[in-house]
């Protein structure tokens, strides 16, 4: 009979390719042997290392699907998927880091920049000496951004913008904001530096997740800027989504790495840790638990992969994104719970590294469209109701 790898029921191994293997198992030294070792010291004193972006950026981590001639990579997404798996395996505040440059930063000057914004940015963002940021989300509009009140007006020259921005990730050290604002009731991009004038960038404290990556607000008081910043590739709210689409995508694999770091040490910890004369893994109980997060990993897995190689071929549906971004961050966010729950009292330390995927898992599960809000979007496509809309 077929021989079965409890840990790649699928295979999935096999249905990479060999260039894919080389790159996940390059991040996954780097992971383990500079990420790992921080870690722990980093989410308890909520330090930001600034210096992961040039590392990252050394290893071709930023923006790596991006062509070569603007610092990128030119990998495909299912390695992005990977990189982001293996990253996000250590913490997802590293994998936020990373996917915000990459996606909702490199990307957008990449697809609606002109080609001066491009050189301008994209070289030092890829080398991880320019940080980035992605404003969309505001405090009275989350799930709802469309109905954002940052206005840009014209002025001569170019623009004058007037809002504020709430959560975004790495605001508080960006060097470069990709802005999202209402021109003339229109949805534009538009790209702030920082040292400009009526911009600031206050952090958000009090963060119990994620709190090895930094977040704050954009807070922009008559912050005049030459027209040569606007985006001029885009218009309106497919803008700010169509960045999220690739970040969503990443995010779903990135969930499974946190979720498959909880798994393995739940199984590690329950076949050493003994009760009742015997190991607790003896138990059905246990066994049920870890069977159930095995299929979930691996099922979601297989679904990310499959997605991957339909973006690679321009066929990945936003609504599959949806569908990828919501279960593995659900399911993620789930077998981490449960995790810790086998960890007994030892799971809420942190030098058991459960507890702090739990509480990560809690933003990865609301941020870049919450778990309901995923759902409405796959509820609208099979039935031609959008449930949000007025
Ligand atoms: P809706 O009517 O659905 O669409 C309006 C226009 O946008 C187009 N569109 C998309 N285009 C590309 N990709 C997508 N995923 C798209 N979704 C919609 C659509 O075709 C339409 O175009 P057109 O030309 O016909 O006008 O718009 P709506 O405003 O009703 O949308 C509702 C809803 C719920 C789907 C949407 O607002 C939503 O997704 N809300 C969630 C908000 C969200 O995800 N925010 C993320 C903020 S960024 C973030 O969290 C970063 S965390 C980063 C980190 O640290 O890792
Ligand atoms: P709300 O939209 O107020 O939702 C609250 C609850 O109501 C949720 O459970 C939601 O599912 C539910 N809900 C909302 N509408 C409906 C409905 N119609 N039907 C049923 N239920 C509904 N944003 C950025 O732009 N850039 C960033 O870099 C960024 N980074 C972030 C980092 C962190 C740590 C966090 C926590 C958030 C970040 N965000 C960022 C913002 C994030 O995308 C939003 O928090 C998210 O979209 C949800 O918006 P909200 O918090 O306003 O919640």
């Amino acid at each position: 009979k077929a021989s079965f790898d409890w840990q790649d029921p699928f295979l999935l191994e096999q249905q990479l390719s060999d260039g894919e293997r080389q790159i996940r198992d390059a991040t996954r030294e780097y992971c383990q042997e500079r990420l790992m070792p921080r870690i722990q010291q980093a989410f308890r004193e909520e330090h930001f290392a600034a210096e992961l972006f040039p590392e990252m950026g050394a290893l071709g981590l930023l923006g790596s699907t991006l062509p070569v001639e603007y610092g990128g990579a030119g990998v495909n997404h299912v390695s992005y998927g990977l990189i982001a798996r293996e990253v996000e395996r250590i913490d997802s505040g590293y994998r936020s880091c990373m996917s915000v440059q990459s996606s909702l930063v490199m990307y957008p000057i990449w697809a609606f920049g002109s080609e001066a914004q491009r050189q301008r940015y994209l070289p030092a963002l890829a080398r991880g000496e320019s940080i980035g940021c992605f404003g969309l989300t505001e405090a009275e509009s989350g799930s709802d951004p469309a109905s954002m009140r940052t206005r840009a007006e014209r002025i001569d020259g170019g623009y004058r913008l007037n809002g504020a921005k709430m959560w975004i990730t790495n605001a508080p050290v960006a060097d470069v904001m990709v802005v999202w604002a209402k021109l003339d009731d229109d949805i534009r991009g538009f790209i702030l530096e920082r040292g400009d004038a009526g911009l600031s960038t206050p952090k958000i404290d009090g963060k119990f997740s994620l709190r090895a990556s930094i977040t704050g607000e954009l807070v922009l008081r008559d912050v005049d800027i030459d027209e040569d910043r606007l985006l001029p590739g885009v218009r309106g709210i497919k803008g700010p989504f169509s960045c999220l689409n690739k970040a969503r995508y990443g995010i779903a694999w990135g969930a499974l790495g946190a979720a498959e770091f909880c798994w393995h040490a739940a199984r590690d910890y329950t076949l050493q840790r003994r009760q009742f004369g015997r190991p607790l893994a003896a138990n059905q109980l246990v066994q049920l638990k870890l069977a159930n997060m095995q299929s979930d990993i691996a099922l979601g897995l297989q679904g990310c992969l499959q997605a991957g190689r339909l973006m690679d071929n321009d066929q990945c549906a936003p609504e599959l994104v949806s569908l990828i971004k919501r279960n593995s961050c659900g399911k993620a966010l789930e077998i981490a719970r449960q995790a810790r729950d086998m960890h007994g009292g030892n799971g809420i330390v942190d030098d058991y590294h459960v507890i702090r995927h739990v509480l990560n898992l809690e933003t990865v599960n609301t941020y870049e469209g919450t778990h309901d809000i995923h759902a409405l979007i796959l509820g609208r496509a099979q039935t031609g109701i959008a449930a949000f809309a007025n």
